[in-house]
């Protein structure tokens, strides 16, 4: 349960709130500039119009459960590579934000670096994702759908975002005061990761708008939804840690 219904600033107080589910998100602002953000929403964009992508959600990498869980585990790490390097182009005029997000973290925990899975390599980290309309109700901590995954060791699943466009109006990002747990999957709606809405009422949430250019982390195993949006560009990956303390980046 979280002490207050407030954002809190980058300390390693506050990473241990998150962990521990005692303050609802982290919010560091600049996490690059106004001019950064921009150009890399820009070369986002004409790399998913490249790869002829664009529909509700439009993502730019893979995820463990699009191209994992929903296509198979070969599938998955047969494309890390390739969406590393896609990764890479689309940052080299400003910088990676996935790299630049383990930079921050490394001051707070000894080893951080992008979790492997052993006998497959290295998973790919750094999501963009375009999104247009509604998003459902959803929390990310995938225990059930990974047992066989490296993933499925880890003790909490934090999640950061760096948002690149964020509409006038809508497009907030709203976190309710509940982790998942194993019954809640019951009311997940068949086929996938999402829940009935059911499954917040009356739990109290908080509501931020993301600010072009800021960095939001929160954990991720609460519910939570972005609030319908036109053209909301955010990147952004999972932050796990694992049972000897390090923390390991994957998408
Ligand atoms: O873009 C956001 O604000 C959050 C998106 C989301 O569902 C997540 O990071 O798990
Ligand atoms: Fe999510």
């Amino acid at each position: 349960m979280w002490k207050s219904f407030d954002a809190y600033p980058l300390t390693q107080e506050n990473l241990s709130g998150l962990i521990n589910n005692t303050i609802p998100l982290i919010r560091i602002p600049n996490f690059g500039t106004t001019e950064e953000a921009e150009e890399l929403a820009e070369r986002f964009l004409q790399f998913a119009a490249r790869s002829n992508s664009v529909k509700t959600v439009t993502r730019l990498g893979i995820s463990q459960y699009e191209q994992g869980t929903v296509g198979g585990k070969i599938n998955y790490f047969r494309l890390v590579e390739g969406a590393w390097s896609n990764l890479i182009k689309v940052c080299e005029t400003t910088f990676n934000p996935t790299l630049k997000v383990m930079e921050i973290l490394r001051e707070y925990f000894t080893e951080v670096d992008i979790l492997t899975e052993e006998g497959y390599g290295r998973y790919f980290a750094g999501v963009a994702k375009l999104r247009t309309g509604k998003t459902p109700i959803h929390s990310d901590f995938p225990l059930l759908g990974a047992l066989d995954w490296a993933i499925a060791e880890m003790v909490a699943q934090l999640s950061w975002n760096f948002y690149l466009r964020v509409p006038n109006t809508g497009g907030e990002l709203r976190i309710w005061d509940r982790l998942w747990q194993e019954e809640d999957d019951q009311l997940l709606v068949k086929g996938t990761y999402y829940h009935d809405e059911k499954i917040i009422s009356n739990i109290p949430s908080i509501t931020v708008k993301p600010v072009l250019g800021e960095l939001i982390i929160f954990n991720s195993q609460n519910y939570h939804t972005v609030l319908p949006a036109q053209n909301r560009i955010a990147v952004g990956s999972w932050i796990s840690l694992m049972p000897d303390r390090s923390l390991k980046l994957w998408s």
